[in-house]
């Protein structure tokens, strides 16, 4: 059946634009979509840049001025890849405009922006999602059908972390492109926004909702030349960030996200606990899932490595032969190729811009602890997922 045209504009030209960009060029070539990309616009500051941009990624147009781009009538949707502190202005301007949008994470830098978001796209009634792409790991996916079956039994733990340490020199400007998300001003927090976020929604959608948070932050390097300014600047984002959390299901969890582990690049790793079995995945070995389950008869009980690669695992009938992995880059084909299908069934793709809502909400409870250095509630009225 032919394929009804989707016509893009993407905002943003750095590392997730590209991730984006190939997306949008991939999934219809792997995954039976009911919709073709067309790559119309890519919008970006630097004229130049965004010309060589379009060029390399086969945009049809290179703009500077999103606003023009956003009251294009032969655009459908909006991507947004740009930093943090432009997700909420052009998302809100897209939905009123009738597009549909994508955001890039985390979907504000507060919990305020995403609830104006939320609201600019549903009271517009367009479709919505935030590229959380680790939702779609395969392993990821198998150790959530595995949760949902039932298979851990009563849920006693969950643990995350994410793990960098490429900002440990204090010689590191901070602002500017590159390094944005060093100015908290842009990006609205360090690495609870950047990280943390990641390491929560996947919990969210794995475990359920979070009641309440205690958390610690620490800015390690409290001062860095500006590259804007060229001025010497406090730093305001968190280095680093640790929380411990009550979940809804009575679970006890611990999150851990730095910049300053000295060693780990993008150390993303978690585990559940449950009464009959634990999951645990890690992302840089990330087409493995670890599992133990106790019902396994005692002689060969033990942590089995499950290579999550046969074509009845999630997504892998799409790609090459049982035993071929694939790697990061199809995390965001396999989001994108979920979100082409649920247009064409008429339902939303999580994570919606609800869902990033409520990732807001975790971060923000997460940042005020750290300030109160009291237990903070979650508020009520976010914490279910849809
Ligand atoms: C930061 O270094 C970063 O690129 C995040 O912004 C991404 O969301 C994460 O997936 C990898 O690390």
């Amino acid at each position: 059946m032919a394929k009804k045209p989707l016509n893009i504009a993407l905002v943003g030209y750095g590392f997730m634009g590209k991730t984006h960009s190939h997306a949008f060029l991939q999934a219809p070539r792997f995954f039976d979509v009911p919709y073709q990309p067309v790559l119309k616009a890519v919008v970006a500051r630097n004229a130049d840049r965004v010309r060589k941009f379009a060029d390399t990624w086969g945009y049809q147009s290179a703009e500077t001025d999103w606003r023009a781009v956003v009251d294009r009538k032969d655009i459908d949707l909006i991507d947004i890849a740009s930093p943090n502190d432009t997700h909420a202005e052009i998302a809100i301007a897209a939905a009123r405009a009738g597009k549909m949008v994508t955001c890039e994470k985390p979907l504000g830098r507060t919990a305020a922006e995403a609830q104006a978001m939320v609201s600019a796209a549903e009271g517009a009634g367009v479709a919505n999602m935030v590229w959380y792409n680790y939702r779609r790991v395969p392993a990821v996916v198998l150790l959530k059908t595995l949760i949902d079956d039932g298979r851990l039994g009563r849920i006693f733990h969950y643990r995350a972390q994410f793990l960098q340490d490429w900002t440990i020199s204090r010689d590191l400007p901070q602002g500017g492109e590159g390094l944005w998300r060093l100015d908290a001003g842009v990006a609205g927090s360090g690495v609870t926004g950047d990280l943390l976020a990641h390491c929560i929604d996947t919990a969210l959608w794995l475990n359920g909702s979070i009641a309440e948070v205690t958390a610690m932050t620490e800015t390690f390097v409290k001062e860095r030349t500006h590259t804007l300014t060229g001025k010497v600047e406090p730093v305001g984002i968190d280095d680093a960030s640790a929380f411990l959390c009550r979940f809804e299901n009575g679970s006890l969890a611990l999150f851990e996200a730095t910049r300053y582990a000295r060693g780990h690049k993008a150390l993303y790793t978690l585990e559940i606990n449950g009464e009959h079995a634990s999951g645990r995945w890690d992302l840089h070995d990330l087409h493995r899932l670890q599992w133990f389950d106790h019902r396994d008869e005692g002689r060969v009980r033990g942590w089995r490595s499950i290579h999550v690669t046969d074509s009845d695992h999630p997504y892998m009938k799409h790609w090459w032969v049982p035993g071929l992995q694939i790697g990061y880059e199809h995390t965001f084909i396999h989001q994108f190729a979920d979100f082409l299908l649920g247009l064409g069934e008429g339902t939303p793709t999580p994570p919606t811009f609800r869902d990033g809502l409520a990732t807001d909400c975790v971060t923000d409870a997460v940042l005020k602890s750290a300030k109160t250095r009291q237990w903070e509630a979650v508020p009520a009225a976010h914490v279910k997922v849809a």
